[in-house]
């Protein structure tokens, strides 16, 4: 697994995230997306056997063990500080579908052909049907009891900071208000042009659809491989999550960066690390408590 520099200096994070991107430039497309795939097959390797719950134990993880809900909510009722770092898991319980896993949308369609700038500029119709796709089927989707948790703990914490990498847009429909979407929103299409950004909720939207300003080709405002998130929201979560007595971690695999060394750098800052997901992942290890099971079953009796 990747490892990130545990530095707690931002500057210093990125500038080593921008050496490995160079490293992963060097390398093909194909061969960066081999290795993203080699990951995640790793990851969810991981799942009966790879990591067995007795070990975790031993590390005094609490797989679902009623203490390890007890103490988390005692730490979240205490907190002042609270970051929350959410993934396709909270809304699998939605019934919108994840990336990685037997049922994820990577089983079926090629990450490299569709969630990279090269493909949209090589075939940008066809990103855009399967956009489509996902975006008819989010559209009949609604948040879930996990996702209304995390609203009534951003009105309970005092500093709170809601950082997801879901492009549903199921936490601002909620009602979650300090949030940063790291990886966008399906519902917003940029200019490839001139870069505006816009809303667009037509289902299906018309293909090739083109900006009201100058007529460029729209994209969907979302982060693919290979592009840098925008820095705005990677300031404010990075400083959520350095600055946090406790982070709350649902439904991510902990693979994708830089999300994914999220974990360490509170861990490493002093905070209170806790996830949620249905499965054993990297940052099982690195968390204080590991809960297993459904976001839906597991944040609402957090509270
Ligand atoms: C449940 C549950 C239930 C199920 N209850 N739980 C080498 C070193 C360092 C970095 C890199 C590197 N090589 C490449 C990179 C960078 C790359 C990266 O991290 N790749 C890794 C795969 C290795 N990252 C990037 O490129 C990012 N940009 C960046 O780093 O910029 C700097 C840079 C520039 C150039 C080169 C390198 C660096 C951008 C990442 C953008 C990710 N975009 C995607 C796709 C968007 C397309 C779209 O949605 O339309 O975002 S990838 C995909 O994965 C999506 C997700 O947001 C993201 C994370 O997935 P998530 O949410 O974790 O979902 P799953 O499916 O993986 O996991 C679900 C989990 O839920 C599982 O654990 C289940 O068990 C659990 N679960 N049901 C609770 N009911
Ligand atoms: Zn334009």
């Amino acid at each position: 697994m990747l490892a990130l520099g545990l530095t707690a200096d931002l500057t210093a994070l990125l500038k080593d995230l921008y050496k490995r991107a160079g490293l992963a430039h060097a390398a093909c497309l194909s061969d960066r997306t081999n290795r993203a795939r080699s990951s995640m097959d790793r990851a969810s390797d991981y799942g009966s056997e790879g990591w067995g719950f007795n070990s975790l134990r031993a590390r005094h993880h609490h797989m679902g063990h009623p203490v390890a809900v007890q103490e988390l909510k005692a730490r979240l009722a205490g907190a002042r500080a609270v970051a929350v770092l959410t993934g396709a898991g909270i809304s699998a319980d939605s019934g919108v579908p994840t990336f990685r896993g037997a049922d994820g949308l990577w089983q079926t369609h090629r990450a490299e052909d569709l969630a990279t700038p090269e493909a949209f500029a090589r075939d940008p119709r066809l990103v855009w049907e399967w956009y489509n796709w996902r975006r008819e089927l989010i559209a009949t989707k609604s948040p879930n009891a996990a996702h209304y948790a995390l609203v009534e703990l951003e009105r309970r914490v005092e500093r709170f900071w809601l950082i997801t990498q879901n492009v549903d847009g199921l936490h601002p429909v909620a009602g979650s208000q300090k949030l940063s979407e790291i990886h966008g929103n399906i519902w917003k299409v940029r200019c490839t042009q001139c870069g505006q950004v816009g809303t667009n909720r037509a289902v299906p939207i018309l293909i090739p659809p083109r900006c009201p300003t100058c007529n460029g080709l729209l994209r969907p405002h979302i982060v693919w491989f290979g592009e840098s998130l925008d820095p705005v929201d990677l300031e404010r979560s990075f400083s959520a999550v350095r600055s946090c007595e406790v982070l709350l971690i649902v439904g991510t695999s902990g693979i994708v960066y830089p999300a994914a060394s999220f974990a360490s750098l509170a861990k490493e800052a002093g905070a209170f690390v806790a996830e949620v997901n249905l499965d054993p992942t990297p940052n099982t290890q690195i968390v204080d408590v590991a809960i297993q099971g459904r976001a839906k079953d597991i944040v609402p009796v957090l509270l």
